[in-house]
């Protein structure tokens, strides 16, 4: 009888051991004979070596949280199939992976000389400022030189991305663009048996399903890798093959990790048949989970003893030591491999003890948003085009404006891509993308599914093979329906990868309300705070032709320079807007002057010797230009300034005119709590502004339909009212 082992891994481990011990070379052999068998043999070496590679990590990684030096225990064991994965891929195919793809990880390690994957996983373990891409910020699978791309806690969130990414290559070759990847390059993406059920999953599977049946091009593998549990949650047997089995347009390839001959075939077709027919493959692959979902989990309280152990006889490292009994190993043979490798991963570990940790504020957030506004603004001078896209010297109004804008930098960088729903053939809702794609065709204007998981993950794809995209999204209540992708894709690459992988993107977004005769709350949606809070994020708002045409510019030229990741929300209410003061007085017209606007510099109107100054964004500064003309008439005098940029704002611009003027009146269109107001009035505060201050805002409700808005959003008479207000007061 065995002893009680002291811990889960212990237990795997006795039970591999002996497992092991007992394998003998009786059984017949493999066909092959003679060199062939010497290199099959070296084959399956070099699969086991990343799989127990793999295993003694998780082992490690929690030995070093018992030390304190380690602080992530997800671990890959019984999935180490996937090595078999990596091994029939090329180490120029971009791998999305799931956390538990470790043994894939060291496999594609293995193939690319110089590389240090057993280092580079126990640095992340440690959370080592040295490590190679997330540099001690998070523990992810993730190497530059192994086309490795980092990927989020938040499962199935890569998919999206990962579709793009393949949809992107064949794009990135009809643009002309270096993609970065071989023409044949196959995208790999691997997520769990639960995430196959998420939203995001079904979703990205479906925009490539839909792709492939369009006769695009879409050369993407998804493995999933099946362990029968979400955390506690068993998956019903026969599930993902009754979801994906029979699912027309892809092709479903079923591998048992704990039959490796048979699994290795499976996995070679399926990657072959990706690499050939360039068409999307489901690759579902069987494993087991030991040790149970991650460290802390007590897998006993949810799962029987029995289960758990009957589990060990399907470990694919003992399935791979098998084969390589079968192909003339021996049992000690492996059985000294796998100490070797465990006595060096453990040397390594104790080797790495005490090593740098990220040491301040500074460095933690450097590779955040990085911002070079010198180079921008040369960029964005360059994407002035001459010749037939030029700028035409007449006023314009703020659609108009980004129509011509878009045809200049389309004009000007052939990098760029405009796509969204309903963009291409009717040129946008509000037909701000009109005649795109006519002039600049269909492969660099496009519409896409109507999906927004799936057309930010086209941009971060995108983004990815050397591409600028701006996708748009229809109505900004409908980029909340997608926001991971934003905060928790785009936004986080830098951060997650040190600025080995940038996402340059501009994310076009109708919004804000006070449309007249088109109501209701989705269609007038002025939530903005959830876009404010997201680290590193641009967010341009433009209200005038003349702004929208250099902040458009900008947030390109700084996608292009620096991989910003940018939002740029267009006032619906603003599009077609010409007058100002009065009907036919074409006050909201502007020409474009080629200018750019840097970063957090604000647009300020101008009045000698203010009062007052009236601080705004997109709808509120014609309103508020217009309640300064009234207020004229009453003697006070109000300054306006347009912020342009809700993030990072302009703080420098805001506190130089309040503290000219002395009094400092934030006119908010969006809600009262949460809106721009509250950052607004903090700056102020926080940067010894002691004048009278005070905010004007739309009330914390959703917009209803027709005139009933008129109760909830900020009208002209409140900001006049409120100005009137704080001119009186003394304080
Ligand atoms: C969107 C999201 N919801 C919830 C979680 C918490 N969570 C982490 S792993 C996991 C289970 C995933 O199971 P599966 O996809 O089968 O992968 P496995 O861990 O079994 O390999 C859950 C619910 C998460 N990370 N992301
Ligand atoms: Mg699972």
């Amino acid at each position: 009888m065995s002893p009680s082992p002291a811990s889960p891994s212990d237990a795997l481990d006795a039970a591999l051991r002996h497992a092991i011990s007992e394998l003998s070379g009786s059984e017949p052999a493999m066909a092959a004979t003679g060199p062939d068998r010497a290199a099959t043999l070296a084959m399956w070496w070099r699969v086991f070596q990343a799989q127990a590679g793999s295993r003694w990590l998780d082992v490690v990684a929690r030995e070093l949280q018992a030390l304190g030096e380690g602080f992530y225990t997800i671990g890959s064991a019984g999935h180490e199939a996937n090595a078999l994965v990596a091994d029939a891929l090329r180490p120029t195919d971009p791998a999305l992976l799931h956390y538990r793809s470790g043994a894939f990880y060291l496999a594609r390690a293995a193939q690319v000389p110089g590389s240090t994957g057993v280092r580079d996983v126990l640095q992340g373990l440690m959370g080592l400022a040295d490590e190679p891409i997330a540099g001690g910020r998070h523990k992810v699978f993730g190497h530059r030189a192994l086309n490795v791309i980092p990927q989020t806690s938040t499962i199935a969130s890569q998919l999206p991305r990962a579709v793009g990414l393949a949809m992107a290559l064949h794009r990135a070759d009809r643009l002309g663009v270096e993609s970065g990847y071989p023409e044949d390059a196959v995208v790999v993406c691997s997520f769990g048996d639960a995430s196959a059920n998420h939203s995001t999953a079904v979703g990205a599977i479906n925009t490539s399903l839909n792709a492939a049946y369009r006769k695009l091009p879409v050369p993407i593998l998804f493995v999933c890798e099946d362990n029968g549990l979400g955390i506690s949650v068993p998956t019903p047997d026969g599930w993902i093959e009754q979801a994906y089995g029979h699912r027309p347009g892809l092709r479903y390839d079923p591998a048992d990790g704990s039959a490796p001959t048979v699994a290795w075939a499976a996995v070679q077709d399926a990657v072959a048949h990706v690499r050939s027919q360039r068409r999307p493959v489901f690759l579902h692959l069987r494993t087991v989970r030991f040790l149970g979902h991650a460290g802390s989990d007590v897998e006993m309280s949810y799962r029987r003893r029995g289960a758990v152990e009957a589990d060990y006889a399907r470990d694919p490292l003992l399935a791979t030591a098998r084969t390589l009994v079968h192909n003339g190993a021996t049992a000690s043979d492996v059985l000294q491999r796998y100490d070797a490798i465990g006595a060096e991963i453990r040397t390594e570990a104790a080797r790495l003890g005490g090593g740098r940790r990220l040491g301040s504020t500074a460095e933690v957030i450097e590779p955040l948003s990085p911002r070079r506004p010198e180079l921008v603004t040369s960029a964005a001078a360059g994407l002035r085009a001459t010749g037939p896209h030029a700028p035409p010297a007449q006023p314009r109004t703020l659609a108009e404006s980004i129509n011509d804008t878009l045809a200049q930098v389309l004009s000007a960088d052939r990098r760029v891509m405009v796509f969204g729903e309903d963009v291409g053939a009717k040129g946008g809702v509000y037909g701000v993308t009109r005649g795109l794609q006519r002039r600049f065709g269909t492969a660099r204007v496009f519409d896409t599914i109507l999906d927004e998981q799936s057309i930010l993950g086209l941009g971060l794809g995108a983004g990815l093979a050397g591409i600028i995209p701006i996708p748009e999204i229809q109505y900004l209540a409908y980029l909340h329906n997608a926001e991971d992708q934003l905060r928790g894709e785009a936004a986080t690459l830098r951060f997650f990868s040190t600025g080995a992988y940038v996402n340059p993107m501009v994310v076009r977004v109708a919004g804000l309300a006070y449309q007249k005769g088109f109501g209701g709350h989705f269609h007038n949606d002025n939530a903005v705070a959830a876009l404010r809070d997201i680290p590193g994020l641009v967010v341009a708002c433009p209200s005038r032709g003349d702004d929208a045409a250099a902040l458009l510019r900008t947030c390109v030229a700084a996608a292009a320079i620096d991989g910003t990741v940018s939002v740029f929300l267009e006032p619906i209410a603003l599009y077609h807007t010409h007058d100002l003061h009065a009907p036919g007085d074409d006050g909201w017209l502007a020409v474009d002057d080629g200018s750019d606007a840097p970063i957090g510099r604000a647009r300020h109107y101008p009045v000698d010797g203010a009062d007052l100054a009236l601080i705004s964004f997109g709808n509120g500064v014609p309103m508020s230009l217009r309640v300064a003309e009234r207020l004229s008439r009453q003697g006070i005098r109000a300054d306006v300034l347009d912020l342009r940029w809700l993030a990072p704002l302009p703080v420098d611009d805001l506190l130089a005119v309040a503290a000219a003027a002395g009094r400092a009146l934030v006119v908010d269109e969006t809600r009262h709590g949460g809106g721009v107001g509250e950052g607004l009035i903090t700056a102020l505060v926080e940067n010894g502004f002691t004048g009278p201050m005070s905010r004007v805002s739309s009330q914390d409700s959703f917009v209803p339909l027709g005139r009933a808005a008129n109760h909830v959003l900020l009208s002209e008479h409140e900001i006049e009212k409120a100005a009137i207000a704080l001119s009186e007061r003394n304080s």
